[in-house]
C-alpha cells in the first residue's frame, strides 16, 4: 500500500492549524495534526521540504518503521518542530490503517478499556466572582471536572483568562503581546480562589488549576501546600520542567497532585519525572509527543509508576489531534483525564468529526479511522495569519515564563 501523495494544509479557521493529509495508491487517506502554536510554518516547512519527499512510495502499513526512519534518519532528534512533524505522519498512518481495516482506531490500540473519556473544561473570570459564575456554567453543561483560572488583583493580565466564550486562544496576530507578572501577587491570591470555589461547589467537583510554568520550585511547593485543603484534581505546570529534578523539592512539601508535560515531545523529557514519581499525571499529547506510537510508549512507562495520562487538549490542537487523543484515551489502561478546550465554530466546520461530548465525558465515535476529516475548499477560505503567543515579563521587566 504505497503512499502516493502527502499534502500539508495550512489554514486559519478560528486560529492557525497545520494538517498533514497522506493518500495511498488505492485512494485511502489519513490526517495528522501538525500544529505548533506560534511556530506553525516551521513545522509546515519541515514537513514539506524534508519529510514529504521521503514518504512518497513508502508502504503506509509500516507505521513503526516510518516513525523510526524519520526519527533516527534525521540525525537531529527530538524538539517540538521535528516531533510535531513525526506526530502528524504517525497519526495519519494510523488513520489510514484503521480506515483500511474498517474499524475505529481505538480497536487497533487494544480496544476500549472504558465506556467513555472523562474530560475537563476551562472556566475563567476576570476576578473570583466571575470565575465562580464560569465554573457554574460548566457545571450546568454537565462537566464533572473544571479547570479554574482567574485574573489576579493588581495584574493587568494573567494566564488562562479567556476573552469570553468556550475556548481560550492565547496567540495574538502580529508581534507577541507582552504581559506583566508577579508571582507574589499570584501566590497570595490563588488559595482564595479555591477556598471560594469549594465553598460554592462543595467537595465532589474535580477542580484543576494551571500555574503555567511560572513558579520556582519552593514557590510551587508553597502553593501546593496551601491548596491541599481544597483537594485539587491537579496543579498543572507549577514550575518549568526542563530540569526534571526541580520537582523533587515540590514533591517533598505537598500532596497536591502534579500534572506536567504538554510542552514535552519525547519520553526522555519526562522519564525522570515519571521514574522518580515526581508527577501524578503526564500531559503529553498526540500532536507534540511523536503521535500515537510514541504516546503509547510514554504511557507504558507511566503505567509502571502509577502515573496517569492527562493529555493536553487546548484550542490550538486541532480536531484531528482531539480525535486521535480520544481513541488513545478510550483504550490506554492508565488513563486519567483529557483536556477539552472547545474549538471555534469555524474550526469545527473545517474539521468535521464524529467525537461527541455528553455529561462531562467524550466518545471518539465508531466510524473507521480517527473519525475526522478536513474540508479543503472551506479551509482555503481561512488563510494563515502569523500569530504569536505572549511574552511574559516580571514587573521589573525581566523576561519570565509565559
Ligand atoms: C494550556 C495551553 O491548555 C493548557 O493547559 O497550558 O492552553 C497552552 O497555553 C497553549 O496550548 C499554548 O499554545
Ligand atoms: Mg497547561
Amino acid at each position: 500500500m504505497k503512499i502516493t501523495d502527502a499534502k500539508v494544509i495550512v489554514c486559519s479557521p478560528g486560529r492557525n492549524f497545520v494538517t498533514l493529509k497522506l493518500t495511498t495508491e488505492d485512494g485511502a487517506y489519513g490526517l495528522g495534526d501538525a500544529t505548533l502554536n506560534g511556530r506553525e510554518l516551521a513545522v509546515a516547512t519541515y514537513l514539506t521540504e524534508h519529510v514529504v519527499p521521503l514518504l512518497i512510495g513508502r508502504d503506509a502499513r509500516r507505521i513503526e518503521d516510518i516513525w523510526q526512519y524519520l526519527y533516527k534518519g534525521a540525525y537531529w532528534r527530538r524538539g517540538p518542530v521535528t516531533m510535531a512533524a513525526i506526530s502528524a505522519v504517525d497519526t495519519a498512518l494510523w488513520d489510514i490503517k484503521a480506515k483500511t481495516l474498517g474499524v475505529p482506531l481505538y480497536q487497533l490500540l487494544g480496544g476500549a478499556s472504558r465506556d467513555s473519556v472523562l474530560v475537563y473544561g476551562h472556566a475563567s473570570g476576570a476576578d473570583i466572582e466571575e470565575a465562580v459564575k464560569a465554573v457554574a456554567h460548566y457545571v450546568d453543561l454537565g462537566y464533572k471536572a473544571i479547570r479554574a483560572q482567574s485574573g489576579v488583583p493588581g495584574l493587568a493580565s494573567t494566564y488562562g483568562v479567556g476573552r469570553g466564550g468556550m475556548y481560550y486562544e492565547p496567540a495574538e496576530k502580529n508581534i507577541p503581546p507582552e504581559n506583566l507578572w508577579s508571582s507574589e501577587r499570584y501566590l497570595d491570591f490563588v488559595p482564595q480562589l479555591f477556598s471560594r470555589l469549594r465553598r460554592e461547589f462543595g467537595p465532589d467537583l474535580h477542580l484543576l488549576h494551571d500555574a503555567h510554568h511560572r513558579l520556582t520550585p519552593i514557590e510551587a511547593a508553597r502553593l501546593g501546600k496551601e491548596l491541599e485543603p481544597y483537594h485539587l484534581f491537579w496543579l498543572e505546570d507549577p514550575s518549568p520542567a526542563e530540569l526534571q529534578e526541580r520537582f523533587r523539592l515540590i514533591r517533598q512539601h505537598t500532596t497536591t497532585p502534579i500534572a506536567v508535560g504538554e510542552v514535552f515531545n519525547s519520553v526522555y523529557d519526562c522519564q525522570q519525572l515519571i521514574q522518580e514519581q515526581l508527577i501524578d499525571y503526564i500531559r503529553t499529547t498526540v500532536v507534540h509527543a511523536g503521535g500515537i506510537s510514541h504516546l503509547r510508549k510514554i504511557a507504558s512507562l507511566a503505567e509502571m509508576y502509577q502515573v496517569r495520562t492527562g493529555s493536553h487538549g487546548a484550542t490550538d490542537l486541532s480536531p484531528a489531534c482531539m480525535a486521535a487523543a480520544l481513541h488513545f484515551d478510550l483504550s490506554v489502561h492508565n488513563f486519567g483525564i483529557q483536556e477539552y478546550m472547545r474549538h471555534a465554530p469555524e474550526t469545527d466546520r473545517v474539521f468535521p468529526h464524529s467525537y461527541t461530548f455528553d455529561q462531562g465525558h467524550m466518545y471518539p465515535g465508531d466510524s473507521p479511522g480517527l473519525g475526522v476529516d478536513i474540508d479543503e475548499s472551506l479551509a482555503a477560505k481561512f488563510p494563515y495569519q502569523r500569530a504569536y503567543l505572549p511574552v511574559n515579563r516580571k514587573l521589573d521587566g525581566t523576561v519570565h515564563d509565559w
